[in-house]
């Protein structure tokens, strides 16, 4: 038998660990084989119901659950994690300037890099959910110069999850056929959805999304919003943010990084651009990989159109922006 692996959830007593805490612990995220030590954290308001949290789990008498620490010390939370998924962050309340909100996240981030690479077991791979999620990320990288650069990653996989949802509902067809969207960028309204590279299976081979939507007037403009929007769209008609879809889309990143994406498939993490694609180095920004042996690699020599590279370079510039005011809030 395997030994338990320990998987760190932040903001675990929230809307997404409520979700997300039962997927791990039935295998979603490593495995059917794979048994997990479920180490929750949560700020001290949410100690009662993250002890809720615990007790439903230890109701559930899930196989595959080897322990569950539930507390509110950083330190206890990050001791001898294999995987870390960062979902506890400040959000932007009504009237907040967006300043104030990076700030928060800036010292929350700040701080819990500095547990993780002191505390964390070695090679720990690290997926921050929490907004902003691609800046939150690289602050994290930043203050744990320690943990390497690859094993910092941010949340773009619902995006892509729900791009390929988006082509599926189009096309009526099943979701599982539907391959190689991209998100490229921030995890915010100026990322990028691509079908350029998306194919579907059909009865006679793999067909290009384009040729088979055939209306390039919605792939380039309402399919592109549609995306880009969908979370304010489930805030709308649920009166709270995704929360399912964010969970399962967790684990569909943590997995394939761990476990590997099937061959000719590539999916979107967000990562430390090495300046792949004109992309400036020394951003988070999510790019189309592959995984295989536990290591994402980006996939390279794509063709971009020119309406691609304008979308791509304006969702690098508002990165290069957030980078700048993160920056300001350490001074
Ligand atoms: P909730 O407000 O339900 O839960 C957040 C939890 O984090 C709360 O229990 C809170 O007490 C805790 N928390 C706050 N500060 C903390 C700290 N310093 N350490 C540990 N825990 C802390 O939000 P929820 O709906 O679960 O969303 C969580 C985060 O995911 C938000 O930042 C949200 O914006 C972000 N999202 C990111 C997505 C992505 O695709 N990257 C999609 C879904 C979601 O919107």
């Amino acid at each position: 038998a395997k030994d338990p692996m320990r998987v760190l959830v932040t903001g675990a007593a929230g809307q997404i660990g409520y979700a997300l805490v039962p997927m791990i612990a039935r295998g979603v995220m490593l495995g059917a084989d794979q048994p997990v030590i479920l180490h929750m954290l949560d700020i001290p308001p949410a100690a009662e119901a993250l002890n809720g949290v615990k007790m439903e789990l230890v109701d559930a008498a899930f196989p595959l659950l080897k322990g569950v620490v539930a507390t509110t010390d950083v330190v206890e939370a990050c001791t001898g994690v294999n995987v870390a998924v960062m979902v506890g962050g400040f959000p932007r309340k009504e009237g907040m300037e967006r300043k104030d909100v990076m700030s928060k996240n800036v010292s929350i981030y700040k701080a819990q890099a500095s547990a993780l690479e002191a505390h964390a077991a070695p090679n720990c791979k690290v997926l921050v959910v929490a907004n902003p999620a691609n800046t939150n990320a690289l602050i994290l990288k930043e203050f744990a110069p320690s943990i390497p650069e690859k094993n910092v990653t941010c949340l773009t996989r619902l995006d892509h999850n729900r791009a390929l949802g988006q082509i599926s509902e189009r096309l009526g067809v099943q979701v599982s056929d539907v391959k190689n969207v991209i998100i490229w960028g921030n995890h915010s309204s100026t990322q990028y959805p691509d079908v350029n590279h998306a194919t579907v299976k059909t009865s006679t081979g793999e067909k290009p999304v384009r040729e088979l939507v055939a209306d390039d007037e919605w792939l380039n403009g309402e399919f592109i919003t549609t995306v880009q929007q969908r979370g304010a769209a489930i805030i709308k008609a649920r009166k709270l943010s995704s929360a399912l879809s964010a969970a399962s889309s967790a684990c569909d990143h943590i997995r394939d990084w761990v476990l590997g994406t099937p061959e000719g498939t590539f999916v979107s993490m967000g990562v430390y651009s090495d300046g792949s694609y004109g992309v400036p180095s020394g951003l988070i920004y999510s790019f189309p990989v592959t995984c295989s042996g536990g290591e994402w690699k980006i996939v390279q020599g794509l063709p971009i159109d020119e309406f691609s590279r304008k979308k791509l370079d304006a969702t690098a510039q508002e990165l290069s922006e957030e980078k700048s005011l993160a920056y300001s809030c350490l001074e």
